[in-house]
Parts: structure tokens; sequence; C-alpha cells
């Protein structure tokens, strides 16, 4: 068995498909973890979910923030930011039942071997990594409970901007969600600036990228996340591992062998 990762697919499936032909991706044997954001703006949202929902078994998911945002549109919850390219799925016969099957997913994975641990768009320095699995999984519990669309009549919103662990109720939701899917830089107390999403050179005063603040070293784990296209995966880390390489945005698709940390990248401009 090899594990692959790989960065925010925005439904492009074309150089998915690449990726996975180069690595002669064997559903059977392998598997393969996406970082999330697998729908929305890319022009095959619909084909990519009935894709990998047939390969579903060799697959480990966490959400983004637009694979939630699908969710909510599809369930009614929310009529704001309908991108078009969302349509097809959404007007889908199948789209209920993939719907459900995004519902099932997580915020926060750790590999058996206790090598990686992923999410969409990062993990605060002030999580340990137990710490950020049980905060992931409140926020799943809900996904996969009576309370779906209360859930997301309240996700949206940059408020609170800061982590505190006596948040109760759904802005405690709101505040893990948007760390775990929406994050790119925060100040040296935590506090999330959430409408930056520009290039690392470009981050204003006092605020760093989110993994800055992390020491080397606090984790066992090697972190995988995406999310960030205008990073250019440039974390200048060995531990920290970005793969959004801006797929959707003309640039490429990145996927990092996660046994022998290759990578390989296919193009997307087309
Ligand atoms: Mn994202």
């Amino acid at each position: 068995m090899s594990r692959y990762a790989v960065g925010d697919l925005q439904g492009c499936l074309k150089p998915l498909l690449c990726l996975l032909e180069r690595v002669n991706f064997n559903p059977e044997r392998d598997q393969l973890w996406l970082v999330g954001d697998l729908v929305n703006r890319g022009p095959d949202s619909l084909d990519t979910l009935r894709y990998l929902y047939g390969i579903k078994d060799s697959l480990r998911i966490t959400l983004g923030n637009h694979d939630l945002h699908c969710i909510a549109l599809a369930r009614g919850t929310t009529t704001r930011g309908r991108h078009p390219s969302l349509d097809a799925l959404l007007n889908a016969p199948d789209c209920a039942e993939l719907m459900h099957w995004l519902l099932q997913q997580a915020l926060v994975l750790r590999s058996e071997d206790n090598l990686y641990l992923m999410s969409h768009a990062g993990i605060p320095s002030a999580w340990s990594s137990e710490h950020a699995l049980a905060l992931s999984q409140e926020v799943e519990a809900v996904l996969q409970g009576p309370k779906v669309d209360d859930f997301f009549r309240n996700m949206y919103g940059d408020e609170p901007r800061k982590w505190d662990a006596n948040l109760q109720g759904y802005e405690r939701l709101r505040a893990i969600t948007n760390h775990l899917t929406r994050m790119r830089i925060c100040d040296a107390q935590g506090q999330l600036e959430l409408g930056f999403k520009g290039a690392a050179a470009d981050i204003p005063a006092p605020y760093r990228p989110w993994f800055e603040w992390q020491p080397e070293d606090s984790r066992s784990e090697t972190l995988i996340f995406g999310h960030w296209a205008a990073l250019e995966c440039a974390t200048q880390r060995e531990d920290i591992i970005a793969l959004d390489s801006g797929c959707v945005w003309g640039r490429h698709m990145t996927m990092l062998n996660m046994d022998n940390r290759e990578i390989y990248h296919c193009d997307c401009a087309d």
C-alpha cells in the first residue's frame, strides 16, 4: 500500500486523474488523502465528486470551507455565494447522496502510524494534536446529527476571531470550523485575520502565517494542509506541508507521496 495526499481539487478532475496515473494509483491497494475543497469554482465539481465516491473506500478526506458551503447550498440552509460552477452538482439526481457522504467526513485526520495530521486550513499552534482531533469531532458529531441545518445557519461569520476553551454552542462550533477550514494568518495571541488571502510577503503586521507560531518539534506528526493558494506551498518547514498550488487558478495540482515524500505536479492551465 502507498499513501498519497493531494491539495485542493476545486472541481478540477483532469489534473487529479493525471496525478493518479503518474503514480499508478490503485484504489484496491493504495490510499488517497484529500485536504478538502473538493468542489466549487473549477469545471467539473459533479464529475469530481462522482469519481471520488466511486473509490471512496480508498479515500481519507478532511472537509474544506468550499465543501461545507456546498453542503449548505444543497440543503437550502444558505442561498448566498452560489457559484455557477456548482449548478450541475446541485441539480444532479445523486446530489443528496453525495452530500450525505461528505457529511460523514472529518475536519482533522491522523494517520494510523501517527506520522501525519491533516486538516484543510491547518491546526492552530495552541491546540495539541489530541485536542485538535477532539475539537474536530465536536463539529463532526453535529454534521452527522439532527441539528446539522442549525449548524449551517450559524456557521457563517468571522467571529469569534480568537479561540477560547470556554466558548459554547454555535460560537464554539463556528470558531472550531473557522480555524480548521479558513485560517491563514493570526497574531501572537492566536487571533485570526480571515480577510487576508494574499502572499506571505504581503501579510500585515502583527500577523504571521498560522504555522510560524508553531515551534518546530512541538508535534510528533507532520502537518498536511491546503486552502492557501497564494502561499505557493512555501512553508520553509519539513514538518508542515502545504499542498494547495492554485490548480483552480490555472497553476498546478500537487501530490505528496506520504511514504517517501516525493512530490508530483500536474498542470491545470487549460
Ligand atoms: Mn479553502
